[in-house]
Parts: structure tokens; C-alpha cells; sequence
């Protein structure tokens, strides 16, 4: 029988008995209830998962410091923005701190419930939500981080993106048409030829096309990342205009949202879906939605650039402008890094600040008569806008610290693990190496030049923290994913493994050698 939307309540999952017995947005009413009751005493359910529908998630690793995740549209921020968000980790001194997240978006930790009502009010007097940031609901929606700055760029992304946010989430106010998914559902759009999302690796993805000389986007379909299958996105063979985007992504979330898949969780996400239905069925049911056909995909779409990552100066097409890209290691920074970068945008820039999916910050308008003073601000010694050729594409998960999927610690062994290869080696380009504590993939390490996914592996019969190794995964034009090609290497071994793939695959040398031959 086939498992669909209609499934008796008897075959569905625990998330959809929850669901059905209480949506997951009623909790926005009941922040006052609960920072009362405070997190021990709160009914389970709405402390570890409903919670998660206001953006906040209960941490098994740590109990009673919860995490919050916001939704930042393409990535942008305003200085005040960053300075609420700053504020907030303060007060929990050593246990606050934030994480930019491979959505471009910003994780923050160490949050008390009994401070919520207060958190919320801060947030949205500037503009901020967290709203269905977490469980069966749209992640935050991610387009190009140069939106509207490269002189390149074929479509400014930041207004649709922010319209597909308000339509998602009613301003930011919660859209209870969306708040019950059979699971999460990833959309993001890409702008410049670049490719600067991973729209490869969306349940939905907008990619510039023209379409006789008109420009729009083809669509993509499916792609994700789990546990159990990994796949990149599929052509929908679909042509849409700007102007229906919005309607676009809507049909296409409803469509999910009334066929996907409810009993077995690992078989929720929208491929799953289109496998059992096959891309024209599919197709014809968003056009049922849409009200009108699609025309088809225009023949060629225009990503033609390898990937940019964005770190360092770059003139913007704004004559006299620029903005320049500061490496975030692995994403992770604490209040006094968050109140200095607002104070940089605004004193250099416009008080604009953008993240990428890499988990690094950009700040933009620096005028010409202002670089040279901005770059010498103590700040960029610590986030570089010229890092070692491995940490400057390092990008990690979250892993052990605060995640209970995790299988091994992974971003202080990442960061350990490529200061002592860059200190071994000589390099002559950028290595995208990228490292996941679990199957789930939050780092994409199949997007990765080594992709390095957490497992548990034997050595002398003692179980000890290991990876899985991927390579191959290809970004910018011509993407496709990496796939696994050895198993089970202990972390502790790692580092010469490293380095004999980056010796034989990369053009690395060794210092020591390279000295013997000079
Ligand atoms: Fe993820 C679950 C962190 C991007 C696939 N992810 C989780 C949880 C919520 C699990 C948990 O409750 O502990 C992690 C929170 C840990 C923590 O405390 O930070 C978590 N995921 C992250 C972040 C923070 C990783 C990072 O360090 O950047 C990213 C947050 C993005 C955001 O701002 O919303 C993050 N997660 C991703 C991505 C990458 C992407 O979207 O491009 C993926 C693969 C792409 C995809 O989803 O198709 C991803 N996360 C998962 C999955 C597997 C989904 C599935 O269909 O099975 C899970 C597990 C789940 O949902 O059941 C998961
Ligand atoms: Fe946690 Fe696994 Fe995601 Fe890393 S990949 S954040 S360990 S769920």
C-alpha cells in the first residue's frame, strides 16, 4: 500500500500524532506559560519538539541552555540586528555563543526559557524572527550573498527571497497553512553564475535561465541530504518568470504538503514523492495549484562560474564601493565578535551584513576612502580576509558540543586538524574540506572536495570516533555530489590520511621536502 497523506492516524509516525494532537505553532501563545513553568516542569513534547516551531530547540547536551535559530532571508542582517543577537548571547556569558549555519543563517546558544518573552519582544522590535525556523517547516530560504553588489549578477535575489519568506511565514508573524509538512523542506535561489547556494542540494531551487530573452528561472526539484539517501535536486524541466516565483514556490509547498509522505518519516522528504509519482505527475499537479502550465525549461540555464567564496576585498558594481568577505572559523563566534562586526558595518558600511553558506561574514558599501583604515582593524586578525588556503573553505557542523545526532566532535578537531596540514603543507589552491558529526550531512560534506562525516569505527577493539571520507562533490557550474570512498578511518589517524589526499589529488607538498628540492 502506498504511504500517503491519507494514511489512517494508526500508521502515522509520533511527530505526526504530535502534530495532529497539537499544531506546533500554538506554542507562540504560550512563551509567557512556559518561562513561568521553566523547562523542567514543561510538558515534553512542547519543550523538545514544538518548541522548535518558535525556533527554539530543548539541547539533550545540554539541558536548560536551549539553542535558537533565526531566519536571516538571503542572509542579510542590519547592524541593529546583529547587536540585538549579540545582546542576547551576552547575558549567558561563557555558555553564549552563535554559529553561522550552512543556510547563511544564525544559531544562537546558551538561551534560558525563562528569558524568552523578553528575547522575542527585543527580536522582532528590529525586525527579527525565528519563526518555523525548526522541525516539519520551510528552512530559512537562501540566495545569493552579493545580491545586488556583483556587477555580474544576472538577478538581485533579496526581494523574492523576502517575499517567499512573508508568504511562508505571514511576516514573520507564523503561516499556519505551512506549519505542518510531512517534513522540512529547504528552497533557496541563485542569482549571480555562480551557483552560490548549492541549489543542487534543495527540495526546491531557482536557477537563472533565459527564456527568449526574457530572464526567469528554471526550476529544480528534490534535491536533499539524509541519513538514509542523499540526491541532487532534479530538473522539473519548468521555466517561470520572476514575477511567479512566489506563486510558484507556494503551489509546490502545498503540493508537499497535501501528498507527501506521513508514516514513514525516513520517506517524508519531497523526493520521495516525486519517485512515487514521477516528475510529469508531478509537474501537472503544481500546474493544478498554479492555475496555469509551466512553459519548459529554457534549453540552458546561465550558471557558468566556478564558486566564489567571497573572502576578501571586492569591488562592488557600485562605483567606489566594496565589500570584503571575513573568514568565520567553521562559523563560530560570541558577543564581543557580533558587537564588533555591527560596529564595523556601520562605521564603514551602511550598517548591511551578509553570511554566506560557507559560515563567513560580508560586510559591503566600504567606500574606496575607507578601505584601507577598515582593514586594519584588530578584528580582521582574527577573521582574516586572507586565511590559509584549507581553513579559509573549512566549513563544520555543529558535532558533538551541542548536538545529540552527533557521533564525533567536530568543529575544534576541524579547526586542530587543518592547522596542523597547513602548517605540514604547501598548497597551491583552495581545498574545500568539510566536516559533518553524523549521516544527517548539516556540513554537505557530498558538496566538498573531501567531505569528512562523523561514524564510529574499532581500532585494537576499542570503539573510537571516526570518519567516513567523501570526494569528488563539485560546486559552480557543472555541480554534482561527492560520494564516499573510504570508511571508518579513526580520527586519530586522520591527519596523515589528509595529507596524502591533498598531496596526491591537490598539487599539495610537503615544507619539508619542498625544501630538500630547492
Ligand atoms: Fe541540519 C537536524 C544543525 C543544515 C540535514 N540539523 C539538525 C539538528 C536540528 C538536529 C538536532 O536537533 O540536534 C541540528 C542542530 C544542532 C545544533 O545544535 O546546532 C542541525 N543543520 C544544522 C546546522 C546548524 C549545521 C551547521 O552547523 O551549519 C544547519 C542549520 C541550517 C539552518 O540555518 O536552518 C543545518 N541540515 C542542514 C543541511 C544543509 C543544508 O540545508 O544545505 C542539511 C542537509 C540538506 C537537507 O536537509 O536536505 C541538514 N539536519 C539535517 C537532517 C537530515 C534531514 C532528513 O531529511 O533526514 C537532520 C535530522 C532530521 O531532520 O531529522 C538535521
Ligand atoms: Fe548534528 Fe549530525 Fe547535523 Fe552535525 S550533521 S549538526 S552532528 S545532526
Amino acid at each position: 500500500m502506498t504511504d500517503t497523506a491519507t494514511s489512517t492516524t494508526a500508521s502515522l509516525n509520533k511527530f505526526e500524532k504530535f502534530k495532529a494532537e497539537k499544531d506546533g505553532l500554538t506554542v507562540k501563545g504560550e512563551i509567557e506559560k512556559f518561562a513561568n513553568l521553566g523547562w523542567e516542569a514543561m510538558d515534553e513534547t512542547d519543550r523538545d519538539h514544538r518548541l522548535k516551531w518558535v525556533g527554539v530547540f530543548f539541547r539533550p547536551v545540554t539541558p536548560g541552555k536551549f539553542m535558537m535559530r533565526m531566519r536571516i532571508p538571503n542572509g542579510i542582517l542590519t547592524s541593529d540586528q546583529m547587536q540585538v543577537l549579540a545582546e542576547v548571547v551576552q547575558r549567558y556569558g561563557d555558555d553564549g555563543s552563535a554559529d553561522i549555519t550552512t543556510r547563511q543563517n544564525i544559531q544562537l546558544r546558551g538561551i534560558r526559557i525563562e528569558d524568552l518573552p523578553e528575547i522575542f519582544n527585543k527580536m522582532h522590535a528590529v525586525g527579527l524572527t525565528s519563526i518555523q525556523s525548526g522541525m516539519d517547516n520551510i528552512r530559512n530560504i537562501t540566495g545569493d550573498p552579493v545580491a545586488g553588489l556583483d556587477a555580474d549578477e544576472l538577478f538581485d535575489t533579496r526581494e523574492l527571497v523576502q517575499q517567499i519568506q512573508d508568504m511562508l511565514t505571514n511576516k514573520g508573524q507564523g503561516n499556519p497553512e505551512f506549519t505542518n509538512l510531512p517534513r522540512k523542506f529547504n528552497i533557496a535561489i541563485t542569482g549571480g553564475r555562480d551557483n552560490s547556494v548549492h541549489a543542487e542540494i534543495n527540495d526546491l531551487a531557482f536557477v537563472p535561465a533565459f527564456k527568449e530573452g526574457i530572464l526567469g528561472f528554471n526550476i529544480l526539484v528534490g534535491g536533499f541530504f539524509s541519513a538514509k539517501r542523499c540526491e541532487a535536486a532534479l530538473p522539473l524541466n519548468a521555466w517561470v518568470a520572476p514575477t511567479d516565483v512566489v506563486a510558484v514556490c507556494r503551489a509546490i509547498v502545498e503540493v508537499f504538503r497535501d501528498n507527501g509522505f506521513r508514516a514513514n518519516r525516513q520517506k517524508a522528504r519531497l523526493m520521495w514523492l516525486i519517485d512515487e509519482w514521477g516528475l510529469d505527475k508531478f509537474r501537472l499537479e503544481v500546474e493544478h495549484r498554479l492555475g496555469k502550465a509551466f512553459l519548459p525549461a529554457a534549453p540552458k540555464d546561465e550558471i557558468d562560474w566556478e564558486k566564489r567564496d567571497h573572502v576578501g576585498v571586492y569591488k562592488q558594481k557600485q562605483p567606489g564601493l566594496n565589500y570584503v568577505g571575513l573568514h568565520i572559523p567553521v562559523g563560530r563566534f560570541y558577543a564581543g565578535d557580533m558587537f564588533e562586526i555591527a560596529r564595523l558595518a556601520s562605521v564603514y558600511g551602511n550598517g548591511e551584513i551578509r553570511l554566506t553558506v560557507e559560515q563567513n561574514v560580508i560586510i559591503p558599501n566600504i567606500p574606496d576612502s575607507r578601505l584601507a583604515t577598515f582593514l586594519t582593524e584588530p578584528l580582521l586578525e582574527r577573521f582574516a580576509i586572507n586565511p590559509g588556503l584549507l581553513t579559509r573553505s573549512l566549513v563544520s557542523c555543529t558535532g558533538a558540543q551541542f548536538c545529540n545526532f552527533a557521533l564525533i566532535e567536530t568543529k575544534n578537531r576541524a579547526l586542530a586538524t587543518i592547522q596542523a596540514l597547513e602548517s605540514e603543507l604547501i598548497l597551491t589552491r583552495p581545498v574545500r574540506i568539510h566536516w559533518t558529526g553524523c549521516p544527517n550531512s548539516c556540513g554537505q560534506p557530498q558538496v566538498a572536495d573531501i567531505g569528512l562525516m562523523g561514524t564510529k569505527t574499532r581500532k585494537n577493539g576499542k570503539t573510537l570516533e571516526g570518519v567516513d571520507i567523501y570526494m569528488g562533490g563539485k560546486v559552480g557550474k557543472d555541480a554534482h555530489l561527492g560520494t564516499c570512498v573510504t570508511k571508518g578511518i579513526p580520527c586519530e589517524d586522520l591527519q596523515p590520511v589528509l595529507q596524502d589526499l591533498l598531496i596526491q589529488h591537490f598539487g599539495a607538498k610537503l615544507k619539508a621536502e619542498a625544501l630538500v628540492t630547492h
